[in-house]
């Protein structure tokens, strides 16, 4: 096992994986910047070494600057997180030849899954159903003929995006040559890669995600699905496990899919394989190859933590569960609170005057605030997950409603009340919510 790991993140996640490690015996390394050098990562990490000054690109995406913190404090492992460095290759690449083990997978499926063309041409090869649409357009004639096949919408999207960026629908002949030069100019503006690939246009799909978990000995296990429909400008609000709309036969069919197409490609360490779910059928979009902020509903509905298992695979141990241990039961919810005004987004740091958090049976707070912390402006704007757990749906909705209302964040603007009128909502009660939840929710 690591003696000591490196956590090159901030905020709530670098504390749910210092708490993983301090559970497996293993020390401590926080990174951070000048702007968190009072932050509860800092203060609760057995070492702390400053990266960098206050913006990401400095910092916490400051690859020099981390490698040499993980070598002066003979730091064994680094663990990514999610966001800054999770899905970078390249920084994978580098420790796996400078003799650091990186949590998480080999860089080669890193970079494979980071390109959307090369990750579905992979799937498609073991049977996981795709989206009509056209691998790579090279021409604009390509489009024309696909839609006097297949008809309209249809949506072009770009190779190394993924998260909606770049992305336009087309609904008519004469948005086609606009739409697919504004594409490609946004993709090579944002990635620097103008590759750009089509699929016809899912009008009203869930966004229902497998997580599965693969050993360095090709075992390979799912633990259900999250319904991440709830978002809005493709940042999630609400997610939970298991979705209300999946039959146990459905749920069984598509996790052993996504276990054989995980095997035939040798992957190790924790994925999500994101669907796109109409009409009874799924259709695969994306594979996430790093830990993601919504896991905590699949731990409170399968009793394992997905945090500790993914460091000890990294470390050559074998999962711990074969697929007949794995049962999902009860119903767990996650609302993401974010420092933000909750009619415009609009980000909202400052100082937190006043602070108390909800708690008791079913309650779980993933948070690095504290009563007395200025939230920087330079970062993501998500401060707390409250997760509930319930032995049915509307149990997990009670308790996240109570939670919710016991919750006190002062100082800052923030996004409980928004979550609190979500869960009232017709739609999202019958559970029968789709992607397009928030832009027709008359949420007030
Ligand atoms: C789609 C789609 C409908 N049809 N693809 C948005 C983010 C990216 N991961 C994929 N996205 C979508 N792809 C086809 N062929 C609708 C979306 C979409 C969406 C997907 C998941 C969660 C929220 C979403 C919100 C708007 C659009």
């Amino acid at each position: 096992m690591f003696k000591k790991i490196l956590i090159a993140n901030r905020g709530e996640i670098a504390l749910r994986i210092l708490r993983a490690c301090r559970e497996l015996d293993i020390k401590t390394v926080a990174i951070h910047s000048e702007a968190d050098a009072e932050a509860m990562h800092v203060r609760l990490a057995d070492e702390s070494v400053c990266v960098g000054p206050a913006p990401a690109k400095n910092s916490y995406l400051n690859i020099p600057s981390i490698i040499t913190a993980a070598t002066i404090t003979n730091s064994d492992a680094i663990h990514p997180g999610y966001g800054f460095l999770s899905e970078n290759y390249k920084f994978a690449k580098i420790l796996e030849e400078h003799g650091y083990k990186f949590i998480g997978p080999k860089s080669k499926h890193i970079e494979i899954m980071g390109n959307k063309i090369i990750a579905k041409e992979t799937m498609k090869n073991m049977e996981i159903p795709l989206i009509p649409g056209i691998k790579e357009i090279k021409s604009d004639k390509q489009v024309y003929d696909f839609v006097e096949k297949n008809g309209y919408p249809v949506i072009v999207k770009a190779a190394s995006g993924g998260g909606g960026k770049g992305m336009k629908i087309i609904r008519k002949e004469s948005e086609i040559k606009e739409s697919l030069l504004l594409a490609k100019k946004e993709s090579k503006n944002a990635f620097n890669d103008d590759t750009i690939y089509l699929e016809k246009f899912l009008e009203k799909p869930k966004h229902i995600e497998i997580q599965i978990i693969a050993d360095q000995f090709n075992n390979v296990i799912h633990l259900g699905e999250r319904d991440c429909s709830i978002q809005r400008s493709h940042q999630k609000i609400i997610e939970e496990s298991p979705s209300s709309i999946l039959s146990e036969q459905q749920r069984k069919k598509i996790g052993e899919i996504s276990v054989n197409a995980i095997k035939s490609i040798g992957y190790e360490g924790l994925g999500t394989i994101e669907f796109l779910y109409e009409n009874d059928s799924f259709y695969f979009i994306e594979m996430n190859t790093r830990l993601q902020v919504e896991h905590p509903v699949t731990e409170m509905v399968t009793g394992v933590d997905l945090v500790k298992e993914q460091i000890r695979i990294a470390a050559g141990s074998k999962l711990s569960w074969k697929q007949n241990d794995i049962n999902i039961n009860g119903h767990s919810i996650e609302c993401r609170i974010n420092a933000e005004n909750p009619k415009t987004f609009k980000p909202s740091p400052g100082k937190i005057t006043q602070y108390h958090q909800p708690g008791g049976l079913g309650i779980r707070v993933e948070s690095a605030l504290f009563q007395g912390y200025s939230i920087p402006p330079h970062y993501d704007s998500m401060i707390a997950k409250l997760i509930t757990y319930g032995k049915n749906r509307d149990e997990s909705i009670l308790k996240m409603k109570k939670a919710l209302e016991e919750y006190v964040i002062m100082g800052i603007e923030n996004t409980i009340q928004l979550n609190q009128d979500i869960l009232k909502s017709e739609d999202f009660v019958s559970g029968k919510y789709n992607v397009n939840f928030m832009n027709e929710q008359k949420v007030n």
